[in-house]
């Protein structure tokens, strides 16, 4: 079906969570919905307030940039908008936009009958920016712990909490983590490199099919997962590659207080050397 007869079959009001058929229609190519404006509404907001926290800070300088939460004194309260209260508000505004994003995202997963696996995988990205800024902090009684929103100054949050725990490579989730992500990669750049392999004949010669990419696989290792299978892996490896990172980081703290590398001790410690 050409797209602009796709389009017309099922750009049609329904399938919205909430607000019936207010804003149930498209500006050009983009739906709206109620979540769209609320989108707009939370990234506009928040991106004048990163704008005007800079302004009352000291430097344009893109890098050096540092809008800070709270510090530790305020725990879990309300802080003055330039001692943190920029950050809290910030916060807030980011998680409304991700969230009403993903809201909308599902909105037209269920105009179009789809299944709902893009926004679900969001909400992974969603739970792990949360994770840092809300649940962890949270666990530790103060906003100060959650990261500061900078170039420079969020590479600084990252290495100094890493060095907290002494050496951040012998957190077990992290080694997981780390795996997920570089496995990751690697089945991406297989199924990219195989895709286009095969769809990339040379002049004059036919595409070839998924058989050939199947036996391709079969021939150098033995097995092939499949064209659906690679796909439920690659979105499987990504989704526990946040995952893990989420619980990597909120567990260093509110679980573990001590460096990393001691973690290892519970292997010495166990009863069976005794
Ligand atoms: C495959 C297949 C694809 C692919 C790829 C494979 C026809 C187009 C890349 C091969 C992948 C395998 C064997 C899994 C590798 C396992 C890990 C953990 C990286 O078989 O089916 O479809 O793109």
């Amino acid at each position: 079906m050409a797209m602009l007869s796709f389009e017309k079959k099922y750009r049609v009001r329904g399938g919205t969570l909430i607000g019936g058929d207010l804003f149930d229609f498209w500006v050009g190519p983009f739906y709206v919905g109620l979540f769209g404006v609320a989108t707009m509404f939370f990234a506009t907001l928040g991106t004048a307030l990163i704008i005007y926290a800079a302004s009352q800070g000291p430097t344009w300088n893109i890098w050096q940039i540092n809008i800070a939460p709270p510090d530790l004194k305020y725990g879990l309260g309300l802080a003055p908008l330039k001692e943190g209260g920029f950050w809290q508000i910030i916060t807030i505004c980011a998680i409304g936009a991700f969230v009403s994003w993903m809201l909308r995202e599902i909105e037209i997963c269920r105009k179009l009958g789809m299944g709902y696996h893009v926004p679900v995988a969001f909400g992974f990205a969603i739970f792990a920016y949360v994770t840092l800024v809300v649940i962890r902090p949270v666990l530790l009684g103060a906003w100060g712990h959650g990261f500061p929103y900078g170039i420079i100054s969020h590479l600084d949050w990252v290495s100094n909490v890493g060095y907290q725990y002494l050496h951040f490579h012998y957190n077990p989730a992290h080694m997981i983590a780390v795996s997920l992500f570089f496995t990751t990669t690697l089945a991406l750049a297989l199924h990219g490199a195989l895709v286009l392999s095969a769809t990339n004949p040379p002049k004059g010669e036919a595409v070839k099919t998924p058989e050939h990419e199947d036996t391709f696989f079969r021939d150098t290792i033995g097995y092939s997962i499949g064209t659906l299978g690679i796909h439920r892996l690659g979105l499987f490896l990504a989704l526990a590659a946040v995952f893990w990172s989420a619980v990597c980081i909120v567990i260093s703290g509110p679980f573990w207080t001590r460096g990393w590398p001691e973690w290892w001790n519970w292997w010495l410690d166990l009863p069976i050397w005794r």
